[in-house]
């Protein structure tokens, strides 16, 4: 059966197929931790030092090549030795998203690929917009829970999950100590691909809602199901629409991500090796 038809049939027995094709590429039989680098987070996966190991995505079963500008769809594996333990990051530069139209599947995939290849912790990164006013432009947010209004689920069939502590409460408290000026927010995920009208983001606040974005919360729910502990950390990088008067645009996305990302890749190098 073609990878990408397993995919949509039996979506985990395609990740254990790109696991082992990982394995085999790149000489490591065993990844430790998994980070998914949303928009403009490609400077946090260069603080991470230099990979082992660099592959297109789409040399590995199952994965399709990025359809976004700042979304490189490359795989690296990182080495992070501290204090004599040798931690094995795998990192994804880009992600699908819902808002592709090929369904579910394709989104979760490299996260279902990471915990096949071992990975106990999935960090999950974004760029959003800010529905809390008292955040600012290139502020990194921890994600302490979501209000999915996609309604789909990367899961099916009799799968009840409890999502009570989806974004673990331990990584959440490492990272705080690590440093005291990181917020937490409740996260809104939109498919997409437009953008929210002012009066959907009056919603939403009202809702509880800080931060909304077209990604992370089927790949929190995939990873978290297979039992792996997720981090989401979101960087805000523009208003949410109705906020300020201003229109929104993807190149001033792009940039005020950037230059937070290299910051946020050194706090992450500091604190992996208390995850694990
Ligand atoms: I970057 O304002 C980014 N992604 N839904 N709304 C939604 N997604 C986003 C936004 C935003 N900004």
């Amino acid at each position: 059966m073609s990878a990408t038809d397993l995919l949509y049939s039996d979506p985990l027995a395609a990740a254990t197929r790109a696991a082992a094709e990982l394995a085999k590429r790149s000489g490591i039989p065993h990844h430790d931790i998994a980070l998914v680098m949303g928009s403009g987070w490609v400077g946090a996966a260069d603080a991470l030092g230099t990979p082992t190991f660099e592959c297109d995505a789409h040399e590995l079963p199952g994965f399709s090549a990025p359809a976004v500008e700042g979304h490189s769809g490359k795989v690296r594996s990182y080495l992070i030795s501290e204090n004599g333990k040798n931690i094995r990051a795998l990192v994804f530069l880009g992600r699908t998203h819902l808002y592709e139209g090929k369904g579910v599947e394709p989104v979760v995939h490299g996260v279902r690929t990471a915990v096949q290849a071992g990975c106990k912790v999935v960090i999950l990164t974004n760029a959003c917009g800010g529905i809390n006013r008292d955040y600012s432009v290139g502020q990194p947010v921890l994600i302490r829970d979501h209000i999915s209004l996609t309604a789909v689920s990367p899961l099916s069939g009799a799968t009840f999950v409890d999502l009570t502590d989806l974004y673990s409460k331990r990584i959440r408290s490492i990272m705080k100590s690590a440093d005291s000026t990181l917020a937490e927010g409740v996260y809104v995920h939109w498919r997409g691909p437009t953008y929210e009208t002012p009066a959907e983001i009056a919603m939403m606040r009202t809702m509880g809602a800080d931060l909304v974005g077209m990604s992370t919360v089927p790949e929190a729910i995939a990873a978290h199901a297979l039992g792996a502990e997720v981090l989401g950390i979101s960087l805000v990088t523009n208003a949410a629409a109705g906020i300020t008067g201003e229109k929104l645009n993807h190149e001033e996305v792009i940039a005020a991500g950037k230059a937070a990302a290299s910051r946020m890749g050194t706090l992450l190098k500091q604190t992996i090796p208390q995850l694990i």
